[in-house]
């Protein structure tokens, strides 16, 4: 693959976050200053770092891990009803540029996100389910219809980016779990292992690990919610949320909840890591819409991850067909944060 020259550190301020300056600030507030300052000039550190490696030709890329055993079920076929208006992102792009921030809350936490122990891993069923049960990772994988859907990725940072993704839809593994009839949410919940995540480590933020997400019924049987166990026609990279991630292409990317150990059918709407953090800016609903800004910035454009444009954002990130129909008795709700 060829290496690209727009990498992402073009993108200057991208390395500070947005989803994290509220929670710096806060933490300077609080009489934290040492911690704070402290985290300020490592992302300051990091961005230098990240520059030198890219164009020095050193940089290590961490692909799919070599003890993942799923690498015999990729590639797999490419379901050709979803389709992109862009290229597909360069994989060098995918792999070095994330938010993961178990492992740190920069961009740059590939390295770091090698710590991640991806066998054993286990996914619980439980909540409003015919029967709790806790499922290993190849015997899911092995249960469920594998295919490819290319997929647009817009984070509520405003950069965006086009993904081959590989995995199942969201619907099979409802129908799967057995939820009873009663259930009107499915809440994912990702792995708490502070040793092995350090971003998890207690007290950093006030953070309320594990990272949770959320979405009804109706959005998880909804076509496009899909189960994402693979890129680029190989099993997940770590950095990327092996070895089960979410992928809901209408929503901003911080609902796509990374490395999952439980789902759990309820009838309560779950309240999600970021909006927990801060409900102002980081809504359960969280669908995408250019007219809508967040609070610090403006969501009209988005930049496109390894090219030099910038992109008028779309409503619904495009894909309005499949789900506008979701929400069209919802007025009062907050859909679009
Ligand atoms: N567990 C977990 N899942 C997560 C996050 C995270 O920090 N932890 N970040 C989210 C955000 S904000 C985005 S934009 C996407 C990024 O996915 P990528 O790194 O594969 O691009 O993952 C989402 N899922
Ligand atoms: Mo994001």
């Amino acid at each position: 693959m060829p290496i690209r020259r727009e990498c992402p550190w073009n993108l200057p301020d991208r390395e500070a976050t947005p989803e994290s300056v509220f929670l710096n600030r806060r933490a300077l507030l609080a009489g934290g200053a040492a911690l704070g300052a402290g985290l300020l000039a490592a992302g300051g550190t990091a961005q230098a770092q990240g520059i030198s490696s890219w164009f020095g030709g050193s940089r290590t890329l961490y692909g799919a891990p070599e003890e993942d055993p799923s690498h015999k079920l990729y590639p797999v076929e490419r379901n050709p009803k979803y389709t992109l208006d862009r290229e597909v992102t360069a994989e060098e792009h995918n792999l070095t540029y994330n938010n993961f921030y178990e492992f740190g809350s920069r961009k740059t936490i590939a390295k770091a996100a090698q710590q991640l122990k991806i066998r054993p891993w286990t996914v619980t069923f439980d909540g409003m389910v015919e029967e709790e049960r806790t499922v290993d990772i190849d015997t899911l994988l092995a249960a469920m219809p594998l295919e490819e859907r290319l997929y647009r990725l817009r984070c509520v940072e405003a950069w965006s980016m086009a993904v081959p993704w590989s995995g199942f839809a969201l619907s099979e593994l409802v129908t799967y779990a057995k939820p009873l009839s009663g259930a009107r949410y499915v809440r994912f919940e990702t792995f708490l292992d502070p040793e092995m995540a350090p971003g998890q480590t207690t007290g950093s933020f006030g953070y309320p690990w594990p990272y949770v997400e959320g979405v009804t019924m109706a959005e998880a049987m909804n076509e496009l919610s899909f189960m994402v166990t693979g890129a680029y026609g190989k099993p997940l990279p770590k950095q990327m949320g092996s070895p089960l991630r979410l992928a809901l292409p209408w929503k901003y990317g911080f609902k796509s909840i990374k490395s999952i150990v439980r789902v759990t059918f309820t009838d309560e709407r779950p309240v999600s890591f970021w909006e927990q953090i801060q409900p102002s800016e980081y809504g359960f609903w969280a669908n995408v819409n250019p007219e809508v800004p967040h609070r610090r910035w403006s969501q009209a454009t988005e930049q496109v991850l390894g090219t030099d444009e910038r992109v008028p954002t779309r409503l619904y990130n495009g894909y309005a067909e499949y789900v506008a129909d979701l929400y069209k008795d919802m007025d009062g709700e907050p859909l679009f944060m």
